[in-house]
């Protein structure tokens, strides 16, 4: 009896593969363009806020070998290897995923004893504490530090599909809860004052509009109740006015006396002063004619 093959002619086979072969580019060329429209879509995703600061890289190597050379008692730090960590946290990750642990071996690398007696923290007084510590070098803000200098006024992101970061928008502080930069700042204002000692100064502005402390300030949500009360003697408050008049402030301000129950509460001591003169000082600098600076002329 003739053997009855159940395999396919060759004509056959020839169509199966054909139509095979063709199904398979199918899946490839459907792919591709996928991908490319997923990255299309994630470079014109529009955040709220601005996208990555232009030579990013370039400007934190600078600030970073820069830091290194005015402070050689850090040793040896490798800026390229701080770099390589800061884009560890970022490259291939949604810009609103990121969270403050992101950021732990970048804090590992940046590390930093900051001396007792020297640490100023601030709320809505960003321009006048900086004022203040360039010319007093023996007070340090956050943003005065390795960390914080390296990184203070810049903008970072990355993107969700690819390395790289995002040039052209980064979600705004308040856009999602764990994005790229506030989690870089609440976690890098948490590990200051944590290694904050002794007397620690609070610049305030008495003259805001508003809360004098914001509820989720960085000061309030992160800074004192990460200080470690066995390590920090007091926290005093200097509550600064402006010189020109407009509103001002005492420490008897219902606001300043809930801060004050709030500092105690975590078992700090805590003391103010209004209108600090060594910065009234700086203040009438720049605003000599100011009704509240013209007793400073003898
Ligand atoms: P700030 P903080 N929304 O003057 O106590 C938008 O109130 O917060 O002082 N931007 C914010 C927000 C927010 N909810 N929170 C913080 N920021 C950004 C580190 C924003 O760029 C130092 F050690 C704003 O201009 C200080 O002791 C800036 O943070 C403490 O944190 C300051 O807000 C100052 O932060």
């Amino acid at each position: 009896m003739p053997c009855q093959s159940n395999f396919l002619t060759p004509k056959k086979r020839y169509i199966l593969l054909t139509v095979g072969i063709f199904i398979l580019i199918l899946i490839i060329v459907a792919s591709c363009v996928l991908g490319i429209y997923l990255k299309s879509q994630e470079e014109t995703k529009s955040w709220k806020g601005n996208g990555t600061s232009r030579n990013l890289q370039e400007i934190v190597l600078g600030r970073c070998y820069g830091y290194l050379a005015k402070n050689p008692n850090l040793g040896e730090r490798d800026c390229n290897k701080i770099w390589q960590e800061l884009t560890n946290a970022v490259y291939k990750k949604d810009p609103c995923s990121i969270t403050e642990d992101s950021y732990n071996n970048l804090i590992k690398l940046t590390q930093e004893a900051i001396p007792c007696n020297k640490s100023l923290l601030w709320s809505r007084t960003n321009i006048l504490v900086h004022q203040f510590t360039k010319v007093r070098e023996d007070f340090t803000t956050l943003e005065d530090t390795f960390l914080g200098s390296m990184f203070d006024g810049l903008t970072w992101c990355g993107k969700t599909n690819s390395a790289g970061m995002n040039f052209k928008s980064c979600p705004a502080w308040d856009e999602c809860a764990n994005n790229s930069i506030s989690s870089f700042w609440k976690k890098a204002s948490a590990a200051f004052a944590k290694s904050s000692c002794g007397v620690v100064q609070v610049m305030l502005n008495g003259s805001t509009d508003g809360n004098i402390v914001r509820e989720d300030s960085i000061l309030k949500s992160i800074e004192i109740p990460s200080m470690n009360p066995d390590m920090v003697s007091e926290l005093i408050i200097w509550l600064m006015n402006s010189p020109g008049g407009g509103s001002s402030n005492s420490c008897s301000n219902k606001s300043l006396v809930a801060l004050k129950e709030y500092i105690e509460k975590h078992k700090i001591r805590s003391s103010c002063k209004v209108d600090y003169r060594p910065v009234r000082l700086l203040q009438c600098i720049e605003n000599p004619g100011a009704a509240d600076c013209t007793t400073y002329y003898y």
